[in-house]
């Protein structure tokens, strides 16, 4: 099934596609690159496993995952008779999708009245940039996006998210710097419903407070006010990882999974950085999906995350 999927024409394939294999251009012309020429060998042999494990560990994917693909990809090429590298390439192609793919899907073109996103995150890791660039994701396909300001914390951040907002040609609900975050969402919420008549309302959150306890209790308040107001909200908390930052991403992001809830994640930067191995061992480290990737600094540098399209462009066709 997958073997189809691997290999499509460049005219079959979408924008996000194309986006998402081009940004990943840094890392795959770095040493993951070199994975297409070990298995162009002829024979499989010991040192074509061995070659490719220490590529696979220099290229930022984990010792733990980097021992998981290969002990997936040797089973599967023995069971199956596999004898021709080429062949078991796809193998270990169609074993790094299997990695990252979900079964769960997104809430967020689904059918009801409102959706609310939560966006979270530390600060710097492009939280308001990808919200701004998934508003205009989503009013390009036809939803009415409203954008709240719930980063209260940091002065200049109602004002950067009111410049996005400009950029992607949405409202933004917003307080004086200061304000109560719950507040803020209890108003956007009820202007997404009211007067604007929104289909997606995208939250955006403090990257940073006093300490990391207020900043958990403050998302957990934010968080409880759009539940009050809305059935299930919020229904989807996408937890923003700056990519380039590797292995550190992940510890980061394990503190945010404990207390925020986090459904899915974005990752950004994607075009910036030769770590893109690591964004293997995301989905296996946190047990959440990747839903969205930021792929470089303006407005439509964002796709849709497809494993299949990502591993095209990680390691090539
Ligand atoms: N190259 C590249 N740069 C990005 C991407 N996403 C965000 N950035 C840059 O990262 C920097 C930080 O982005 P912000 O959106 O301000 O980050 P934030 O998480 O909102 O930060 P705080 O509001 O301080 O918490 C900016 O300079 C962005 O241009 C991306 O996908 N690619
Ligand atoms: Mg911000």
């Amino acid at each position: 099934m997958f073997s189809r999927l691997f290999g499509k024409k460049q005219e079959e394939k979408t924008q996000d596609e194309i986006r998402l294999e081009e940004s990943l251009k840094k890392t795959r012309s770095g040493i993951l690159g070199r994975i297409g020429t070990i298995f162009q060998e002829n024979e499989i042999t010991e040192e074509l496993w061995d070659e490719l494990e220490e590529t696979l560990i220099m290229g930022d994917v984990g010792m733990a995952t980097t021992q998981e693909l290969l002990s997936a990809t040797r089973a599967r090429v023995q069971r199956e008779n596999i004898k021709a590298a080429r062949d078991a390439y796809l193998v270990l192609k169609q074993e790094m999708v299997k990695l990252l793919e979900t079964d769960e899907p997104l809430h967020i073109e689904e059918p009801r009245i409102l959706t609310v996103v939560l966006v979270v995150g530390v600060n710097g890791s492009g939280k308001t940039t990808s919200i701004g660039k998934m508003a205009h994701y989503y009013r390009q396909r036809g939803l009415k996006v409203v954008l709240g300001a719930a980063d209260t914390f940091r002065a200049a951040a109602i004002d950067q998210l009111k410049i996005w907002g400009d950029r992607a040609g949405v409202d933004v609900i917003a307080h004086e710097p200061g304000a109560d975050p719950g507040a803020v969402i209890f108003d956007a919420i009820r202007a997404s419903q009211e007067s604007r008549k929104a289909d997606l309302l995208i939250v955006d959150t403090a990257g940073r407070l006093q300490t990391k306890f207020n900043l958990m209790k403050e998302l957990e308040k934010v968080r409880a006010v759009a539940g009050k107001q809305v059935h299930k909200a919020p229904h989807e908390t996408l937890l923003v990882l700056d990519a380039s930052t590797g292995q550190n991403a992940i510890s980061q992001a394990k503190a945010f999974k404990e207390t925020a809830g986090i459904t899915g994640l974005i990752l950004t930067k994607i075009d910036g950085t030769s770590k893109g191995g690591a964004i293997l061992n995301v989905k296996r480290e946190l047990g959440v999906p990747v839903r969205f990737v930021g792929t470089g600094e303006k407005l439509e540098d964002f796709a849709y995350f497809d494993p299949v399209a990502f591993v095209t462009g990680l390691v090539g066709e």
